[in-house]
């Protein structure tokens, strides 16, 4: 299956801020997927499958006990060749997340936009967002709203208590139009890219149908992940251990020079 996006593709991410391509993930890649999944909530039972942080490190962060496995999914050379038509080809993965969303109670994510965690500079990070279930209108699909990327600028967020959501930090409303939102049927194969900056969440999982999604978080090597600024960001959510991640330099160089590819290997 081709990895080459077309012109219209192109300008689509570009408009929308995301693009689902003409593109999906062999059957054994997927079946090899959601089997170490099922590893994954066996080794976690200590933890809550709604999200689960770092998986690709052996021990990720929040305590997740994980494996390298997921590092060679996020590589798999279809989805770097389809990356790198986005973001340029010199690329570092600096995260990888599970929302699991399980049947009957998964939770929401308010809408966010990912960037007001990231300690990238300038902020830059493309997320592969690949359902490992199939996810339909009611098993709470990612919601994008189309455009909210293009200003490229973050917006403000409020931090919102309560346990019924996967994040605390919630979009202030004043800055988009909840109609406007599009809602991501995909079967479990396809594979979603969006923009840093886009305005997205999902809703409460309350059918019998668990919606995992695996997601990959890679940057340009032109931009720094600053793990000094990272500590500082995450003080008030430490589990997400931004002052620790390991960069990995996936394809090409580390453009700006600046990068520390030692500190959490
Ligand atoms: O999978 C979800 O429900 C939320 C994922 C998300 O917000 C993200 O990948 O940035």
């Amino acid at each position: 299956m081709s990895v080459r996006l077309s012109e219209a593709e192109l300008e689509t991410y570009r408009e929308k801020g995301w693009i689902v391509p003409k593109y999906r993930l062999s059957d054994e890649l997927l079946a090899e997927m959601r089997a170490e999944y099922q590893v994954l909530l066996d080794n976690n039972k200590h933890l809550t499958s709604d999200i689960m942080l770092a998986p690709h490190q052996v021990n990720g962060s929040q305590g997740v006990v994980g494996s390298t496995k997921w590092l060679e999914f996020a590589t798999h050379p279809d989805l770097m060749e389809i990356a790198g038509q986005l973001i340029g080809d010199d690329i570092i993965l600096w995260g990888t997340t599970i929302f699991g969303k399980p049947a009957q109670s998964g939770k929401e994510t308010p809408w966010h936009q990912d960037g007001d965690y990231y300690p990238i500079r300038p902020l830059e990070t493309l997320t592969l967002w690949i359902p490992l279930d199939d996810v339909t209108e009611e098993n709470g699909p990612m919601r994008f709203i189309p455009g909210s990327h293009e200003a490229h600028k973050l917006v403000s967020h409020s931090w919102v208590e309560g346990g019924d959501m996967t994040i605390n930090l919630v979009t202030d409303s004043e800055h988009f139009d909840e109609n406007a939102a599009e809602d991501l049927i995909l079967e479990a194969g396809q594979v979603s890219f969006h923009d840093v900056y886009m305005i997205h969440g999902s809703k409460a999982n309350r059918t019998d149908r668990r919606r995992a999604a695996f997601i990959v978080r890679m940057m340009p090597a032109t931009s720094h992940y600053d793990h000094a600024l990272g500590a500082e960001m995450g003080k008030d959510h430490a589990h997400h251990g931004y002052g620790t991640r390991p960069l990995y330099l996936v394809r090409g160089k580390d453009v700006s020079g600046l990068n520390n590819f030692e500190i959490g290997h």
